[in-house]
């Protein structure tokens, strides 16, 4: 299929390697990914699921042990420890390929060996990269042709050139105590093994997408960032453009494809998706920042998904999708999971695929179950979604999961207090990585766990890139999550979200005044447009406090954290947290 030798021998290296029965190289033409699902379907790999309710829908099933990223089981291989910082795991690069190697060796036997070439952004855009996949799974193929662009035209695009991310995944045995999730930044490389999990295996994700596209933004002088973008279209038919970083299942794909109030919709407003995951920011000759989604589909978190809290998710999921770890209702052969509707099935399997009713007590769907869906299946897929140079950005948004201490909104003072805000981010952790969930941690610009480097050598490329733009976005930081007493959230938050990015866009333009504290400018409490909404100008005066004493308390966390960085902590951000421990004294 190609004549690039740096792609053949990649292929043949790891043909040696994993001693694969035969190799076929994936053209992205549907007869052969049929052809594939059909192969899947005879091994119980994908589930066709009803096709008069659910065309060209798949359901899949990994292992009980392989629902979640590992992140204990994730390494940064770089020559130098320092460079992959604090908060990286970090091997030997030597070490790695040796110990891994030991894994990899011969696990295809017997097996195919499957060649995907993909693209994350548009084929052919100059802002586009590409990379080539190695696996042994079907269901790898099948959802890389959901998220990514992949097959023929990938590699007439690459011609012989050497840029290129080499992933190379094998499910092996799915060993929980044998899996490893490795990046080799300086060889552009990825190693992945023992798991079917998207985010382990996916891996124009999370590890190209994320983690060696930081790696290289660093280098080439742009950003790969853990960001939504959607657009805000106005009455007068104006689009502004936001990217947003949560931390996993803190509310991306939600924002993304929010459905504006009945309020907003009678004026004429409306939202746009441009992506619900990942951005890749540059500087335009503009001196702003413009954000492509460099996916090309959603991995979506299925529970919680319904007609009410997100639409566009639930319909986006209708066709040509491939749902897992969610409950099989054998009923009618489709889908579903916890807070779906209120009809759970009673002929049904969870998602270990062992029989099950809600009346047992135990939840149908994994909390982490997902699907992955093409994106033009979104019914409000930004008409900018494929464009060259992505969109310009109005406002960068960050946020989190806090039941206290952070407001439901507030404003950055300038560029560098924006960066920040953002290195000082914490979040309840959530199910998509295994370990506890709801422990606080901080989670900088939502890429703790995404970073393919040393943190804070990221946190000085973001202080060196506001110096490259000239006209800035807006820094903010929003919270949904704030709790009462009881623990319930107090804002009402999905669609009702617009009422807030409505704030921070009429602040991008200098429209409405705020109140200056200790961490930055908040609204006054009625310009949160709360027409039509069962809440009160004092239930939202409650939302925006900055308590100094909880903040008193942060800074304590701040500090710690930031200590672990030591010298190499940019000098800009010590001096932000002592403006900010002036102010709250
Ligand atoms: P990843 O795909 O892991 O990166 O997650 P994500 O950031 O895209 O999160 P997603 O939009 O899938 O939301 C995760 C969970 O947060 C779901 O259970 C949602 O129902 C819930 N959620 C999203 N937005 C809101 C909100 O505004 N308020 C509340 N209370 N919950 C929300
Ligand atoms: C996340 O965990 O942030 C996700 C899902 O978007 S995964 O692809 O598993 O990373
Ligand atoms: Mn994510």
């Amino acid at each position: 299929m190609t004549n690039n030798q740096q792609v053949l021998k990649f292929v043949n290296e790891s043909v040696a390697l994993c001693q694969p029965r035969n190799v076929v190289w994936i053209t992205g033409e549907e007869a052969q990914l049929e052809e594939l699902r059909k192969e899947a379907m005879a091994t119980g790999e994908l589930i066709k699921l009803n096709q008069d309710l659910l065309p060209g829908c798949y359901l899949h099933r990994s292992a009980v042990n392989d629902v979640a990223r590992v992140e204990g089981r994730t390494f940064i291989c770089c020559k130098n420890k320092e460079d992959a910082g604090p908060i990286n795991n970090w091997m030997d690069p030597k070490e790695a390929y040796e110990k891994v190697g030991a894994i990899f060796e011969g696990s295809m036997k017997g097996k195919t060996m499957y060649v995907i070439p993909y693209s994350m952004g548009a084929v052919g855009s100059k802002f586009s990269k590409i990379g080539i996949e190695i696996t042994d799974s079907i269901y790898v193929v099948v959802s890389m042709n959901i998220m990514t662009r992949i097959g023929t035209k990938v590699l007439e695009t690459l011609g012989d050139s050497n840029d290129f991310v080499r992933g190379l995944h094998a499910k092996a045995e799915l060993d929980a105590e044998k899996r490893y999730i490795l990046h080799f930044p300086e060889d552009n490389t990825i190693w992945s093994v023992n798991s079917g999990y998207g985010g382990n295996v996916l891996l124009g994700k999370k590890c190209f997408a994320l983690r060696i596209a930081s790696y290289q933004g660093k280098n080439e002088g742009w950003m790969a960032e853990h960001m939504l973008i959607l657009g805000v279209e106005n009455p007068q038919g104006e689009v502004k453009y936001i990217a947003a970083a949560f931390p996993s299942a803190c509310g991306k794909t939600n924002l993304a494809m929010l459905i504006p109030p009945e309020l907003y919709r009678r004026k004429g407003y409306k939202v746009w998706c441009v992506g619900d995951d990942i951005a890749w920011i540059r500087v335009g000759a503009d001196g702003r920042l413009w954000a492509i989604n460099p996916e090309n589909g959603f991995f979506g978190v299925a529970p919680g998904t319904n007609m009410k809290s997100n639409p566009n998710a639930l319909l986006s999921t209708q066709k040509n999708a491939i749902f897992t770890h969610v409950v099989h209702n054998l009923e009618n052969n489709t889908v579903w999971w916890e807070s779906m509707d209120k009809n759970p099935p009673v002929d049904a399997l969870d998602w270990k695929g062992n029989r099950w009713t809600a009346e047992c007590g135990e939840k149908g769907a994994h909390p982490n179950s997902r699907f992955t869906a093409p994106a033009i299946n979104c019914p409000c897929i930004s008409s900018e979604f494929e464009a060259a140079d992505g969109v310009p950005l109005s406002a960068i948004v960050f946020g989190g999961r806090r039941a206290k201490t952070a407001p439901l909104v507030y404003q950055a003072r300038d560029w560098n207090s924006g960066v920040f805000v953002g290195s000082i981010m914490a979040s309840e952790t959530t199910a998509a990585a295994t370990g506890a969930v709801g422990v606080v941690r901080r989670d900088p610009m939502a890429m703790r766990p995404f970073v393919g480097y040393n943190m804070a050598d990221y946190f000085a490329h973001w202080i060196e890139m506001g110096k490259k733009v000239t006209n800035k976005p807006q820094i903010f930081n929003v919270n949904w999550f704030r709790t009462d007493d009881e623990g319930h959230f107090i804002w009402p938050g999905f669609g009702d979200n617009l009422r807030v990015l409505d704030w921070i866009l009429d602040r991008c333009e200098g429209k409405v005044e705020a109140e200056e504290t200790a961490i930055g400018f908040v609204p006054k409490a009625e310009d949160i447009n709360i027409e039509e909404l069962d809440i009160t100008v004092d239930t939202i005066k409650e939302l925006l406090t900055v308590d100094p004493e909880n903040w008193k308390e942060e800074v304590k966390g701040i500090e710690e954290f930031y200590a672990q960085f030591g010298d190499r902590l940019p000098k800009e951000l010590n001096e932000k947290l002592e403006e900010l421990k002036n102010r709250l004294n």
